[in-house]
């Protein structure tokens, strides 16, 4: 099932008894976030806080905190499909059984439905507010003890590159500063920031929209890690198999979706900069203050009774987490087509996505992990990966028992790690200054002659089939269950 906006993912969840509705008043100040944080905990439901303090609209939050809903929002019944479902793209094998052949025609057909389709009438104009508004009128989070204010925290904030007009839609999240003004804490490394700079080299004022809610496939794009000029609102269609309809912003010359809630338009100023955060972030710290950027806006437009998106994030696992994974499983086949000999990737949800991958490879090589290693740091949003660790083919990466025997066993710290320098993601705080530092490299596949290990490589320790088979059949007879 393809939803065409919020409220219809968030009927279909309540239908599947997977979100709950509070109707008690609650503070949008840290207690949506408690109770939201115990609920992720455990694995809970999907949350509409109808009644929140100081505002109209309820608030909607852990729309996609599971495997399940993660995969519901997409279109699919089972997590695991991800990875096959948008991978028809990439078959290329002439061979193809039909089955496989109807498969990536259905995909081509699906990418000739990927173009955004404008419309002229949209619901998230019904009301437009250029004059009087102020931001306080909204729901809007302040998540943690330390936070430095209130942030809205689901937002897909949209820009034009000003050079070939392309638009990019990021989700950064945004502090309020007044009724009118929000940071914009888009990461030096994304796409934002490049708009954002190719605008001030031109000296020209970088038109921005915000479009909180829309249909779930369109809210995660604005996650997903494309490479700079492929379009979020194309990928988002192509997901669907249905274009996003969009329609012209009141204020701004951008294609916003029709179905969202509620749009900010405005504008970045060129230079302008005020201190952001902190604020507690997906790496279970707070995000330290820092100088970005800041969002003027010029009009709000909205339905007459919008639901307000939110999600926090913290100490793992949290919503965010699901989303990650989701990107895990459908980039998957794209990583693959570049290197093949890549069998499965894991990014444990501790590892908050830019600090550890496990990796298992076809090793056909001498020294192949370390050219695995070295891709995947210049793969991408890959880049910022601090800890990479490469096994055999026959390791089940996704087991974390079963990794951290292979790496602790089978590694020489002293030939089997490297350790380079390059950029890290902006979250991280380990390194002596923001934004690069150290990342490590290990290999922990069995090691070969031709790579230096003169002994013999010991056997893993396995029973032998015909006595498996024995005490299989006799299992009953030793009397133990
Ligand atoms: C809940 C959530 C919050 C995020 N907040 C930020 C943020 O504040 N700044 C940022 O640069 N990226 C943030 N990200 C990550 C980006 O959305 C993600 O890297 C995306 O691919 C960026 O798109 P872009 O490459 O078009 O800029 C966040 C992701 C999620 C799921
Ligand atoms: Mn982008």
């Amino acid at each position: 099932m393809i939803f065409n906006d919020l409220r219809e993912f968030i009927d279909f969840l309540e239908d599947k008894k997977e979100l709950v509705r509070i109707k008690k008043e609650i503070d949008p100040i840290l207690e949506v976030t408690e109770i939201t944080d115990r609920i992720s905990k455990k694995g809970g439901p999907a949350l509409l806080f109808e009644k929140v303090k100081g505002s109209q609209m309820p608030i909607a939050i852990n729309l996609f905190g599971s495997y399940k809903r993660m995969a519901w929002s997409l279109g699919l019944n089972d997590f695991n499909e991800i990875s096959q479902r948008f991978s028809g793209l990439l078959k290329t094998d002439l061979d193809m059984k039909l089955k496989q052949k109807i498969e990536a025609l259905l995909d081509l057909y699906k990418l000739s439905k990927s173009k955004p389709k404008e419309v002229k009438k949209a619901p998230c104009q019904e009301i437009v507010k250029d004059k009087e508004f102020s931001l306080f009128n909204y729901p809007i989070l302040k998540c943690w003890p330390d936070d430095s204010g209130r942030f809205i925290t689901l937002p897909l904030v949209i820009t034009k590159d000003p050079e070939s007009g392309k638009q990019n839609m990021g989700m950064y999240r945004m502090q309020v500063f007044d009724e009118k003004t929000t940071g914009m804490h888009w990461h030096t490394h994304h796409d934002g920031a490049v708009n954002y700079r190719k605008a001030v080299k031109l000296g020209k004022r970088l038109e921005a929209a915000v479009a909180l809610g829309g249909d779930p496939v369109t809210i995660y794009s604005a996650t997903a890690p494309l490479p700079y000029g492929i379009e979020e609102l194309f990928f988002a269609g192509y997901l669907r198999g249905k274009p996003v309809e969009v329609v012209k912003a009141k204020t701004v010359d951008l294609l916003v979706p029709a179905k969202a809630e509620i749009i900010l338009e405005g504008y970045v100023e060129v230079g302008e900069e005020r201190i952001e955060g902190p604020f507690g972030d997906h790496t279970g710290y707070y995000s330290m203050a820092a100088n970005y950027p800041v969002f003027h806006i010029t009009c709000i437009t909205q339905r007459k009774d919008p639901i307000y998106p939110a999600t926090i994030v913290g100490k793992p696992p949290m919503e965010d987490c699901y989303m990650g994974k989701a990107t895990e499983r459908m980039f998957l086949p794209f990583i693959k087509m570049q290197l093949p000999e890549i069998v499965d990737i894991n990014l444990p949800i501790e590892g908050v996505f830019h600090n550890c991958a496990l990796i298992s490879i076809k090793k056909s090589y001498p020294m192949h992990a370390r050219k695995i290693i070295n891709a995947i740091w210049g793969l991408g949003q890959m880049m910022f990966t601090k800890f990479v660790v490469v096994f055999d083919d026959e390791v089940d990466v996704q087991n974390p028992s079963e990794v951290v025997w292979k790496a602790f066993n089978n590694v020489d710290p002293s030939r089997d790690i490297m350790v380079v320098e390059g950029p890290l993601d902006v979250l991280d705080h380990s390194s002596n200054r923001p934004i690069y530092g150290a990342k490590m490299g290990i290999d922990a596949t069995k090691k070969w002659p031709e790579e230096g290990y003169q002994r013999e490589w010991p056997n893993e320790i396995q029973m032998s089939e015909k006595i498996k088979k024995l005490v299989d059949e006799r299992w009953k007879e030793y009397g133990l269950e």
